[in-house]
């Protein structure tokens, strides 16, 4: 038999390849030098520096599964995973900064996009030079989506945007604006279209007010009369699956993000238990507290396996959205669990800034809710195993 490793107990590091450690180790390098620092004054401030983009695109942590001909890193989504994970383990805010740019804004303009918008935005994108975002959501279509009201209308040379969208992240400080609408020379099919900022008509203010994700700023889209050319739209796709494609990449990227955040709760509840003494012993001495730190150990490794698992079928192009599904419900919701596990743990120490956890915990009740929420995918899962539709 061999020995037990208790920070990996199902050794997830050998099942990984040498490229994969490097990046991870990189990434792991860049966030805990560049971010850890910078965390608490930016989330106690609300502060989103849109210089971090140029620090993760220097970093190469953008864009990691485009082409490198298009300034990516050509990795494939275990590495894009990896990376997520190492992120978030700082904070889901900043993982949020990340994947928006990479799944939501990259990934359509490279799948979807012409050779002219890849060409025009990928390489900025893939620096950081330029931020983007992603407006699906609207204030009366959030779970969903096929209820949105923002529309395009054919024009001579191209189409005008009317609409508003709601929670975006990014959008306040955003260069490139992905934006979903249904158009009406398209049979009201959804459309992808790519806005710049200074557009006339389009303006992105930002929610004020967020108890959590404080360190990713939030806004809205509005879209008065917004005039685009034909060069605007994304040509090769049509309907939902357009802006699904693209959540599928970042649903399975926050899979992987949710345990980083998971991980640094553990270990804080860890060594906290071991080194505060109540009753004349350390509290990790007492039965409560090591099943609670056990409990947190199985979950993470088993979120971690399953999260590996999908990405190595997503490189073989093997993975269903329903498996990405099963990974973004279960290991958002265990890593909501042991934040909240973990805050308990660190008693009145627990609510502090300096000690992470309650912040890690207010973080991931957003990441339980957007992408599709913990309950959305249920009914996703619960549509797959049954055959009958239970969202309305
Ligand atoms: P449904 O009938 O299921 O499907 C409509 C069309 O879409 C296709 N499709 C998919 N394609 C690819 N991947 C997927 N995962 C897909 N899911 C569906 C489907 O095949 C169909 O295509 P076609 O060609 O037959 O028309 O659509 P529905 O309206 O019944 O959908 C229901 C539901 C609940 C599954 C869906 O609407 C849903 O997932 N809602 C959740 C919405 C959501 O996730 N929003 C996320 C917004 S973006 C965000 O939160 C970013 S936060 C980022 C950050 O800061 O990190
Ligand atoms: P609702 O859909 O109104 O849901 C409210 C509650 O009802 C939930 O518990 C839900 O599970 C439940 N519910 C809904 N439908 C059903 C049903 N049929 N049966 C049972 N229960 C149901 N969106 C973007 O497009 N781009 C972004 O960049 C982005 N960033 C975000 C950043 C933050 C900080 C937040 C908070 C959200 C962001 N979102 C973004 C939006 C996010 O995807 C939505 O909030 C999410 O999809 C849920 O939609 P909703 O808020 O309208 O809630």
């Amino acid at each position: 038999l061999g020995a037990f490793s208790w920070e990996d107990p199902l050794l997830l590091d050998g099942q990984l390849e040498e490229d994969e450690r490097m990046i991870r180790q990189s990434a792991f390098d860049f966030a805990q030098d560049r971010l850890a620092s910078r965390v608490e004054d930016f989330y106690l401030h609300e502060k989103a520096d849109p210089a971090i983009f140029a620090e993760m695109g220097a970093a190469g942590l953008l864009g990691v599964t485009v082409p490198e001909a298009y300034g990516g890193l050509g990795a494939g989504y275990v590495a894009y995973g990896l990376v997520a994970r190492e992120v978030e383990r700082v904070d889901s805010g900043f993982r949020s900064m990340m994947s928006v740019q990479s799944s939501l804004v990259m990934y359509p303009i490279y799948a979807y996009g012409s050779e002219e918008q890849r060409k025009k935005y990928l390489p900025k994108l893939a620096s950081g030079e330029w931020v983007g975002c992603f407006g699906l959501t609207e204030p009366d279509a959030g779970s969903d989506p096929a209820g949105m009201k923002t529309r395009a209308r054919k024009t001579e040379g191209g189409y005008v945007l009317n609409g508003s969208k709601m929670w975006i992240s990014n959008s306040p400080i955003a260069d490139v604006f992905v934006v979903w609408a249904k158009s009406e020379a398209h049979g009201n099919k959804i459309r992808g279209f790519v806005l710049e900022k200074g557009m006339k008509g389009l303006s992105a203010p930002k929610i004020e007010g967020k108890l959590s994700l404080r360190a990713s700023v939030t806004g809205e889209i509005v879209l008065d009369n917004v005039e685009v050319g034909e060069d605007a739209l994304l040509p090769h796709v049509e309907g939902l699956k357009g802006p699904f494609g693209c959540l599928n990449r970042a649903r399975y990227g926050i899979a992987w993000g949710v345990m980083g955040a998971a991980e640094d709760c553990w270990l804080q509840a860890r060594q906290y238990g071991l080194d505060r003494k109540q009753f004349n012993k350390p509290l990790a001495g007492t039965q409560l507290f090591q099943k609670k730190l056990a409990d947190m150990q199985t979950e993470i490794a088993l979120g971690l396996q399953a999260a590996l698992r999908v990405g190595r079928l997503m490189d073989e192009a093997n993975a269903a959205p329903e498996m990405i599904s099963i990974i973004k419900r279960n290991n958002c919701g265990k890593a909501l669990d042991i934040a909240r596990q973990a805050r308990d743990m660190h008693g009145g120490n627990g609510i502090q800034v300096g000690y992470k956890v309650m912040r890690h915990a207010a973080n991931l009740e957003t990441v339980n809710t957007y992408e599709g929420t913990h309950d959305v995918h249920a009914l996703i899962l619960g549509r797959a195993q049954t055959g009958i539709q239970a969202f309305f």
